[in-house]
């Protein structure tokens, strides 16, 4: 791969830069708190997103959701997640995993693995991502004994990760992307943040959407949210950061906001998204956003999915860079890469009886061509992510 910026800033230890981010903490906090913007996932009789915290979101452009996938299913899906780090492959350029095995993903279409220095800054200051990074966080010095590379992303939750798939379907969370993005919302992508401690690189700061900056209809909501489930507690020094409002400011010049504020990383109001395992965040794609390296002592694993209006999606162009993937989104890519959420409602429903299964609007009455099976497997889930609708 190479995504991954050579690591310039190397000055601070690791404890230095955990006491250089404590005051930051501290305002962040406080001001996480004035704003509120967390609570259970509340649906009202109809299935939709309560329409104060539809409002609140809209407002402050994201929202903790608590409690909302249980214990058990956090176990599994760590146990999944965890299975996919230790198949990586030892190193970016590398075939077997530490003990020698095949990679997980070597017969994919793509590696799922994307790699980091350890406390290295990928992106940061790079053209990758549609140049969306253009300045570099802090690269703390690693441990003497750290490896050479880290496990930083990882993409292909449905196809690897069977407990990836149900969490896929469920039906509080896709209701509360109906809500956001209407009846026919369509799917982006997936990627699992694994910040592991004294490891994890950072995040620099960025907005999302690549595409729609631009648009005659731009609106705040134009290039979709996502999703973060949260597999471990996200705390005060690993979690993500988010500019609260910054998602109606249009494209913002990161690099100019960073100079104004004295060319320090700790941009002012920013709030960290703390969370339990099991707590889910919403974040507009368009909000200035980021995660320092994790020098703290706590593994992050951010189970990162997101939704689009199914109008931003059609007729656009590609974005992010994604090799191979040159052509404008067309009815049959759209529904290609939305099968994957009906197959999953399906494989969810096969494994929870009991619960109520989310009616998925595009597919009304193509339920049975899109059921959980070995067929669907092959047809819609393997490769999936070479679908993806990035805008
Ligand atoms: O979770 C993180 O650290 C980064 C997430 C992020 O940047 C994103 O979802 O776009």
């Amino acid at each position: 791969m190479d995504d991954v910026a050579l690591s310039s800033v190397e000055t601070v230890t690791q404890a230095e830069h955990a006491d250089g981010l404590r005051a930051y903490q501290e305002a962040g906090l406080r001001l996480a708190q004035e704003i509120g913007n967390r609570g259970p996932l509340l649906l009202t009789d109809y299935g939709k997103l309560h329409p104060d915290i539809l409002a609140r979101f809209r407002k402050h452009g994201y929202y903790v959701f608590e409690g909302v996938v249980d214990r058990d299913e956090i176990e599994e899906l760590r146990r999944d997640a965890n299975e996919m780090i230790e198949r990586a492959p030892v190193n970016r350029d590398a075939t077997v995993d530490k003990q020698g095995r095949p990679a997980l993903g070597i017969d994919y279409a793509r590696s799922p693995y994307r790699f980091s220095k350890p406390l290295g800054d990928p992106w940061g200051g790079t053209q990758l991502l549609g140049g969306r990074h253009p300045t570099q966080m802090t690269q703390p010095k690693p441990a003497a004994d750290a490896p050479e590379d880290v496990v930083f992303l990882m993409s292909s939750m449905c196809q690897s990760m069977p407990s990836g798939l149900l969490l896929y379907g469920h039906p509080s969370l896709l209701a509360v992307a109906e809500s956001i993005n209407g009846e026919d919302f369509v799917p982006f992508n997936d990627a699992i943040f694994v910040k592991q401690p004294g490891l994890g690189g950072s995040v620099s700061w960025h907005q999302d959407g690549v595409t729609h900056w631009d648009a005659p209809d731009w609106d705040p909501f134009i290039h979709g949210f996502n999703f973060q489930v949260q597999l471990y507690p996200a705390t005060v020094g690993n979690c993500l950061w988010v500019v609260p409002g910054t998602h109606k400011e249009g494209r913002i010049d990161i690099k100019a906001r960073k100079a104004a504020n004295g060319g320090s990383e700790q941009l002012p109001g920013a709030a960290p998204l703390i969370c339990e395992a099991g707590d889910v965040t919403i974040v507009n794609r368009q909000m200035l956003h980021g995660s320092f390296a994790n020098s703290s002592p706590d593994l992050r694993i951010s189970l990162t999915f997101g939704f689009h209006r199914r109008k931003s999606v059609l007729g656009a162009k590609a974005a992010l860079s994604v090799a191979g993937d040159d052509v404008h989104y067309d009815e049959q890519r759209v529904l290609e890469r939305s099968a994957v959420i009906q197959v999953a409602i399906d494989a969810r429903q096969q494994r929870y009886p009991e619960e109520t299964r989310f009616f998925y609007q595009p597919f009304d009455g193509r339920e049975d061509e899109f059921r959980f099976n070995d067929q669907t497997f092959d047809t819609v889930i393997k490769d999936y992510f070479t679908k993806d609708l990035a805008i």
